[in-house]
């Protein structure tokens, strides 16, 4: 495995010092020795990974070195844009190094969303053109590599991506991270949601350990899961989930679980659904300042008012609690009122180390749940 700290410091030394990205759980490690330890103007940790492509192009026009943005896989769809419309050779040919995490290798047992992901990886940087290297597991091979690169990527002016398989990086504990002292975590707070919704309400639940956590609350009370559509991947957009379903189905109560770095990734949605303005759409935000699902990586969700920008979005009420005590009661109201709702809950972050997965396949979720729907008899998971 590879020390962190060397194989920044191997960037370092080929100039490379402006960092950002999206969190990935297999790019850890060094995420959390680069929040360390580079200064917050040289990383920024973006609402996305297009945003991170652009934000990177932007350094290199107003300084003329070379970036290094970091993602999982499954944001090369959010990359795709500006990498193809902005930083290819066509376009305005902007040099790059990308680092990316690859969930789903062939051949390494991952989850479902992953599969297809993971797959395809290295044949869409193909597709991009955009040259690609595995990082070797071994510092003295990845120093060659990293060197030869930069070179390629100055002399082509165009990016380069480090494909990183899993356990490439040696364990390194995020240091500075910020503590807070709510009264919940988001396990305590989704049961106590949970309890106190009705039978027949349902739940779109976010990417991550909130849908992980909520499986396994159902299990634990021996209850079916054809209430919850599990979004396991496409982050961010488990609320345009929830308006598809909200708008057909008026008379159910649909509630999105989210958190606050779905949230940020693709904002945009929250006027979506203030615009469309369903009136059994009820939003309920995990706010643990966190990218927990993958490291705990901080967003920026602990310094701005989501319930306020929802309203802006056009959203009839919101909520902001982070009591035990006020979420029953809270909800309660929620479920009486009109339509588009959002309620942040601040929340720790942290979960339990035994926090399973859903065993439940994607597809068998979704009959279910569409089972549900339709009033007919569930479909037996
Ligand atoms: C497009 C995309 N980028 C990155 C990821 C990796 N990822 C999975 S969960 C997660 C963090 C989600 O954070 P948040 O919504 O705040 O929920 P939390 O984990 O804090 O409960 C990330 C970055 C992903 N699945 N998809």
């Amino acid at each position: 495995m590879i020390n962190p700290e060397q194989f920044y410091n191997l960037l370092k030394e080929n100039g490379i010092d402006f960092f950002t990205g999206v969190p990935d759980s297999q790019l850890k490690n060094i995420c959390a020795y680069i929040s360390d330890n580079v200064s917050k103007e040289n990383h920024i940790i973006a609402a996305n990974e297009g945003g991170a492509v652009a934000l990177g192009a932007g350094y290199h026009l107003a300084t003329g070195k070379i970036p290094l943005i970091y993602m999982q896989n499954s944001g090369i769809g959010n990359a795709t844009n500006p990498l193809l419309s902005l930083v290819d050779k066509n376009v305005y040919s902007i040099p790059m190094l990308l680092m990316i995490g690859w969930r789903g290798e062939p051949g390494i047992k991952d989850e479902p969303q992953h599969i297809k992901q993971g797959e395809v990886t290295t044949t869409l940087l193909e597709a991009m053109d955009i040259l690609y290297k595995i990082i070797p597991n071994n510092i003295d091979k990845a120093k060659v590599i990293i060197g030869e690169s930069i070179d390629y990527v100055k002399k082509n002016n165009c990016p380069l991506a480090f494909v990183i398989r899993k356990n490439t990086f040696e364990p390194y504990k995020l240091q500075n991270t910020i503590k807070t002292d709510y009264e919940m975590t988001r396990e305590d707070a989704i049961k106590i949601v949970v309890d106190s919704l009705n039978d027949d309400d349902i739940i779109i639940s976010t990417t991550g350990k909130t849908s992980r956590e909520l499986y396994e609350y159902r299990e634990k009370l021996n209850q079916g899961h054809e209430n919850d559509f599990l979004t396991v991947g496409s982050m961010g957009h488990a609320s345009q989930i929830a308006l598809g379903i909200a708008l057909q189905k008026p008379d159910k109560q649909v509630y999105c679980f989210d958190g606050d770095g779905a949230v940020i990734m693709h904002t945009g949605s929250l006027g979506i659904i203030g615009a469309a303005a369903p009136k059994n759409f009820k939003h309920i935000v995990f706010n643990n300042g966190a990218h927990d699902s993958v490291g705990g990586q901080p967003t920026i969700c602990f310094n701005i008012d989501i319930p306020v920008i929802a309203k802006a979005f056009g959203y009839k009420s919101v909520f902001n609690i982070s009591n035990r005590n006020e979420i029953v009661t809270t909800i309660e109201k929620i479920a009486q009122i009109d339509g588009p709702v959002l309620l942040e809950i601040k929340i720790n972050k942290g979960s339990r180390v035994d926090l399973g997965r859903p065993t439940v396949s994607p597809q068998k979720n979704k009959q279910s749940f569409i089972h549900f729907l339709l009033n007919q008899k569930n479909a037996g998971c």
